[in-house]
């Protein structure tokens, strides 16, 4: 008699993590006390809220709330500053789990003061956020290839440790090529897509109101009904980067079923925000069963079976 062991273990830019689920930089991985409950949950990392380089208090409230299939959220980057986020990787080392830092600068100066400094630090990944939607006045750095050159320059041969973007969604093939040559053009080992479809607008019809306080309503939207967009990027990245750069799949994962469609589109891990906000840490668990229950019955024994093979009709 033997076992089958099924393996849903990953590595990203050589970094080892113990499952193919992980959180997401955005709700709940601001504070100390955050990551921790991250930590010693089935979140196979411990990604950090993206950080600026003075702390923010982020924008007036109401800024999140959930929708009937996802949430909205004009959250504007409530964060400790970076130096604080330099500080928590050794304390967090009894975890054993790999630790991803997000920087998300308001100029080129602030990205690349940042990236060096975590590139000093204790992180073993650096995703850098190119796609915060919900600065009042300041476009998304990833919607404009310019921008994101120069800051592509500035931070890719800052230290050793991988870099990734974390990318906004596009949604005409020419945008995604643009940005896949610059991803190869420079020293990424990863990209992160989706962050939250930006810009969106909920009006609450008693009140005739936006439900979101900041920039008049505009905010961004996540969760299940995004997911179509967020798999789309995977795959049409997955496609243009030809397993050259790694992706973390994001948006709208609720269920193991989830996951594995991303692992079909060709994503390399998959991070959740949304779920994790509304259900709180133990989703990791949950959601990382499922899938492996998947596998199983489907009778894959290792994610790599199934990575990028979507079949077509
Ligand atoms: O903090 C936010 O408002 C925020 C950020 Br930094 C981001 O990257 N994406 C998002 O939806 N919200």
């Amino acid at each position: 008699m033997y076992f089958i062991i099924m393996e849903t273990k990953t590595k990203i830019a050589g970094v080892e993590f113990g499952s193919y689920v992980l959180n997401a930089s955005g709700p709940d991985c601001s504070t100390l006390e955050e990551l921790k409950v991250i930590g010693g949950s089935g979140s196979s990392a411990i990604m950090m809220k993206s950080s600026t380089i003075e702390p923010r208090q982020g924008n007036e409230e109401p800024r999140y709330a959930k929708l009937l299939s996802g949430s909205i959220q004009c959250m504007g980057l409530p964060n400790l500053g970076y130096q604080e986020y330099i500080k928590f990787p050794i304390q967090l080392q009894k975890y054993n789990k790999p630790i991803i830092a997000s920087v998300a600068g308001l100029c080129v100066e602030d990205y690349k003061k940042m990236v060096k400094a975590f590139q000093d630090s204790e992180v073993d990944l650096i995703e850098v956020n190119l796609s915060c939607p919900n600065l009042e006045g300041k476009p998304q750095a990833a919607y404009d290839f310019k921008q994101s050159e120069e800051i592509l320059k500035a931070i890719s041969d800052l230290g050793n440790k991988p870099i990734g973007l974390k990318l906004p969604p596009y949604y005409d093939f020419a945008h995604t090529k643009q940005m896949a040559e610059l991803i190869k053009k420079y020293n990424v080992s990863f990209v992160t897509c989706i962050n939250s479809v930006g810009n969106v607008l909920v009006i609450d019809p008693e009140t005739e109101t936006p439900i979101i306080k900041p920039k008049k309503g505009f905010a961004g939207l996540g969760g299940s009904c995004i997911k179509p967009i967020a798999l789309a990027n995977v795959r049409k990245f997955y496609e243009l980067l030809k397993g050259e750069v790694q992706i973390f799949g994001v948006g709208g994962i609720e269920s193991g079923a989830d996951v594995f469609e991303f692992l079909l589109a060709g994503a390399d891990a998959v991070q959740v925000a949304t779920t994790f906000k509304e259900e709180g840490a133990t989703c990791f668990e949950r959601i990382n069963k499922e899938f492996e229950e998947i596998m199983k019955r489907k009778n894959y024994n290792s994610i790599d079976e199934v990575k990028g093979n979507l079949k077509f009709l």
